[in-house]
């Protein structure tokens, strides 16, 4: 398993649980320094992302890319893969693909976490779900072609109300055609959907192919009080060999929540 460490590079996204903001270059040297093995970027779209600077920073560093975010879709620019337009859902998927494309030529799947959006008004669940495995379904062969695996993020109810929890993740994965379409877990949503987070994972077993790792008040591990032994037993018992990504509040800062991060990821995994 991999350790990894989330950067923002949205402005906007203040409160939300990234451990490193706003600057690339010091982000990387941090994680870098602190020991992790990959960086989770979330730029405020692919446009906006200076490629060649993350390589570069990538390199100097000798860092992996663990996975790139398309939140911004949703929380900058407000599209949804299941909003009820068809013109915004056209956007929101230009949106990820652009991600999906950038992200992939970095050797990095991308994340489909809250620009998965909700069903309300008119839209029945049924038919979010039609256009959720539609998107997927556009968005897995971009991904395919750099031979990386498309991340699925179930997120807890306050944030969606489509995918909150494995089962149901599941399900939609196996009416896709696309294979390479993996769950993200993020055992912070996962403390508030799942009725116990090891058999979840256990479920999930080889269509995991991503983890949060954030503790019960989405602080750094070891800051909260999920029990992860029975977590970390399921993980092994599942073969999972990905990254295990510290996506936390900068609680009390980044860099105490970066130590804590890596301090329990060597705890448990080393
Ligand atoms: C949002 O709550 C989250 O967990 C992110 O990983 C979604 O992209
Ligand atoms: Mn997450």
């Amino acid at each position: 398993m991999r350790s990894a460490i989330t950067i923002s590079l949205i402005p906007e996204a203040h409160g939300a649980p990234f451990v490193f903001r706003d600057d690339l270059a010091a982000g990387c040297e941090r994680a870098a320094a602190l020991g992790f093995d990959a960086v989770e970027v979330f730029p405020r779209s692919a446009q906006e992302l200076d490629v060649q600077q993350l390589k570069n920073l990538l390199a100097q560093h000798r860092l992996q890319l663990a996975a790139v975010g398309t939140g911004a879709g949703w929380m900058v620019h407000q599209l949804r893969l299941t909003d009820a337009d068809t013109e915004t859902r056209q956007c929101a998927q230009e949106f990820a693909a652009a991600i999906v494309e950038v992200a992939g030529g970095l050797g990095a799947p991308a994340i489909i976490g809250s620009m998965q959006g909700r069903w309300e008004g008119g839209v029945t669940r049924d038919q979010a779900l039609g256009w959720l495995a539609e998107a997927l379904e556009e968005l897995a062969p971009h991904a395919q072609n750099h031979r990386v695996p498309l991340l699925l993020e179930p997120l807890n109810r306050y944030e969606t109300n489509l995918l909150n929890n494995v089962a149901d993740s599941l399900d939609l994965l196996r009416k896709l055609r696309a294979q390479n379409v993996k769950l993200l877990c993020d055992l912070f949503h996962m403390n508030l959907e799942e009725a116990n987070i090891a058999d979840a994972l256990r479920l999930a077993g080889p269509k995991l192919g991503h983890l949060h790792f954030a503790d019960s008040n989405r602080r750094a591990f070891g800051f909260g009080h999920t029990d992860l032994a029975p977590v970390v037993q399921a993980l092994r018992d599942i073969g999972y060999a990905g990254c295990v990504s510290g996506e936390v509040l900068p609680l009390p800062d980044s860099e105490t929540a970066a130590k804590q991060t890596i301090a329990s990821f060597k705890r448990w995994f080393g």
